[in-house]
């Protein structure tokens, strides 16, 4: 692990720059990728962002946005540095195979464990984009337009617009700067929480499936194939049910291809990262995810089991 000056000062001193994120990208993965390589190259660097995996058309206002590259498995790039943000060097898919570089890795998630050298892990930090707005002041690249919607975007979607407990003082101070930056935050909200009529319509379709379990103190949506497939997005569906009275924790789960269920968990207080990570995912305290390699059926079933074991504990 590294202190954040020591990461500035790598960055310093190279040259050319990849950024990834993880796969199933969020808006603090793009926003800080994009971030990132706005202030890079502002600073006179070669920098470009990868990302393994299609992304959320909701996310599409960021500037840059347009310049993220889907890379190939068979692609073979070198850069001085591959900076990898809002997760550990494991869920970047291929980019871990096709870049040659030095690693550095900048991450707010309690479960990064820090594998290479080059770590910087706050899990303190609300987003990565709030982190990257410290990185940036001691590389003394000032906020522009650009760079301050990537980082309120990211701060923004990880704290819910500002409403989760991870929302602190230290911020709301980033995101005001942000704004004397030029952001407009009811366009940030605006564009990236507007949704089809087609998936609103999903959306109550999802609710439908909403069960309560856990003696009260948990809720889920469970979504199979069918629904899963019918929806664009799942973006904001979970918050939805984490609204219920008695409830601690809201789970999510859908079914994007046969075997293969992704689960996301929303909490008040119970540390829903520690399940996660017994389903080998991660996250933070109050809000983690995992994948699991499981049917339908049976994923639905090992989620509500480990979340009602969980709760009596
Ligand atoms: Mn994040």
């Amino acid at each position: 692990m590294i202190e954040l000056k020591e990461a500035a000062k790598i960055l310093k001193a190279a040259k050319k720059i990849a950024i990834t994120a993880h796969t199933n990208p969020d808006g603090d993965a793009i926003g800080s990728t994009l971030a990132m390589m706005h202030a890079l190259k502002k600073a006179g660097k070669e920098a470009f962002v990868l990302i393994d995996d299609e992304l959320p058309r909701h996310l599409s206002c960021l500037p840059g946005f347009n310049e993220i590259i889907r890379p190939n498995e068979t692609d073979k790039i070198t850069a001085d540095i591959l900076l990898v943000l809002d997760t550990a060097t494991d869920r970047i898919g291929c980019v871990e195979k096709i870049v040659s570089a030095k690693i550095l890795n900048i991450d707010h998630h309690v479960t990064n464990k820090g594998e290479h050298e080059a770590t910087y892990v706050d899990a303190t930090a609300a987003a990565t984009a709030e982190i990257v707005f410290d990185l940036l002041k001691l590389m003394e690249v000032p906020l522009d337009i650009d760079i301050a919607n990537c980082l309120y975007l990211g701060m923004a979607t990880d704290t819910g617009f500002f409403k989760y407990a991870n929302t602190k003082s230290r911020t709301l101070k980033a995101a005001a700067d942000c704004l004397e930056a030029g952001v407009r935050p009811n366009e940030i909200s605006e564009f990236t929480e507007q949704k089809s009529f087609e998936t609103v319509h999903t959306m109550v379709l999802a609710l439908n499936t909403i069960e309560l379990f856990a003696n009260g103190r948990a809720a889920g949506i469970f979504l199979d194939e069918e629904l899963t497939n019918k929806a664009e997005t799942t973006e904001g569906f979970i918050d939805q049910i984490r609204i219920i009275e008695g409830v601690d924790i809201a789970v999510l789960l859908k079914c994007k291809k046969a075997g293969e269920c992704r689960v996301s968990m929303r909490s008040k207080g119970k540390d829903v990262a520690k399940i996660a990570e017994s389903f080998g995912g991660g996250g933070h305290v109050r809000a983690a995810g995992a994948t699991l390699k499981l049917p339908f059926d049976e994923a639905k079933r090992t989620v509500i089991d480990a979340i009602t074991k969980a709760l009596e504990d």
